[in-house]
């Protein structure tokens, strides 16, 4: 099975709070999320500010592989704008919840399908693609939701996108949105998962393996409050778990993640999954003995194919094994008086890790110990 990605970084990554991009690192990142090889890069919402708008152009200017989408509200003047910048895809949205169509646009279920609908039309006249999104999809009247995106259909969307706006799906009720709503629109359906209750990805795999043909993603899962799904996390599931077929460039992962860190100031918790720095570390005695017979004992992601290296951290937790393994790899010598008294010099320490310096330090200590 062949997935589509689409990364929206620098429109939903944008909104992360405190997080703006020059054009210079959006033209960047873009590039590296085309060798990348995501199928498309939503570039920003043109009428947002005119940096922005400056952006999309330069970034449709670079004629990157992947299609390029610029966001737009359901009005004809957002799409001039989109024409101006000179990308292919426009990405229309407006919520059709009762809540929305009441409180914030005052608008019936008709009057917002005309407004809806006649966007579509005036896009397409202009030779662009549609994808039309009625936000806070899932929390929507699904009978209203799929008389709109039928209507929008009709008018010659050409892709629906369903968003869980707040993050509140699970898996299950994800997939069985999905398959409800495939079985009536006979356009690819799109996925867009926000990760309020850390289920964003998870949602994401769910939906695409319940017949959504693209999922939308973000790098380090950057986005309004606590952001989307994550690139590195769906692409390596997809690729590990589901085999896709795709041929993403993973081992780009943790420099992709490594520039947008950067560029956002948002840092990526050591503990995130595939571009952390833990990822791939090994602590207790037990696991790093296990992973010196077999890696696979507790690294799940082949490290290589992420473009990760495997590590193991000395501290009161290491077992011989790990001592003697990393003494070799600081080219000491370590025999086993070395080793074990090493190890109870060790054990009598706090758990802070030790730097190869201190490391080099105490292998001495403990040898002109032995030696006195
Ligand atoms: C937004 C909301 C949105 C839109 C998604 C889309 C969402 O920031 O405008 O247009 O496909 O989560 O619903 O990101
Ligand atoms: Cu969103």
């Amino acid at each position: 099975m062949r997935y589509q990605i689409l990364d929206t970084t620098l429109r939903e990554g944008e909104q992360t709070p405190g997080v703006s991009f020059s054009i210079n690192q959006k033209i960047e990142i873009a590039k590296l999320l085309s060798e990348f090889g995501v199928d498309f890069i939503e570039a920003g919402h043109p009428v947002v500010a005119p940096n922005i708008k400056k952006a999309v152009k330069a970034i449709a200017d670079e004629n990157l592989k992947p299609k390029i989408i610029a966001h737009c509200r359901a009005q004809r003047s957002d799409i001039d704008q989109a024409l101006d910048c000179g990308v292919s895809w426009v990405g229309i949205f407006f919520s059709v919840s009762d809540k929305s169509l009441e409180q914030r646009f005052r608008k019936s279920e008709e009057e917002a399908t005309k407004l809806i609908t006649d966007t579509i039309q005036y896009a397409k006249d202009h030779g662009l693609n549609v994808r039309y999104t009625p936000e806070d999809t899932v929390r929507s009247d699904f009978g209203t939701v799929l008389r709109v995106s039928e209507a929008a259909v009709h008018a010659g969307a050409d892709r629906i996108s369903i968003a869980d706006t707040g993050g509140v799906m699970t898996p299950e009720k994800i997939s069985d949105y999905v398959k409800r709503l495939k079985q009536k629109i006979n356009v690819p359906l799109n996925i867009h998962c926000h990760n309020d209750l850390g289920l964003a990805s998870a949602n994401s795999l769910s939906a695409l393996n319940s017949g959504a043909r693209l999922a939308d993603v973000t790098i380090n899962g950057l986005g309004e409050r606590c952001g989307i799904a994550d690139l590195s996390q769906v692409c390596t599931a997809l690729k590990t778990i589901y085999r896709a077929e795709n041929n993403w460039k993973l081992d780009m992962l943790p420099e992709i993640s490594d520039v947008v860190e950067r560029y956002s100031g948002i840092k990526v918790s050591k503990q995130a999954p595939v571009v952390g720095k833990n990822a791939f570390t090994h602590n207790a005695g037990l696991h790093v003995s296990a992973m010196l017979i077999d890696p696979e004992h507790y690294e799940t992601i082949p490290c290589g194919l992420v473009g990760r290296k495997r590590d193991i951290v000395i501290d009161k937790m290491a077992g011989k094994e790990a001592i003697r393994f990393k003494l070799d790899k600081l080219g000491i010598q370590a025999n086993d008086d070395l080793v074990n008294n090493f190890s109870k010099e060790l054990k009598l320490r706090e758990s802070n890790l030790l730097k190869d310096h201190q490391i080099k330090r105490l292998a001495k200590e403990v040898q002109d110990g032995n030696n006195s």
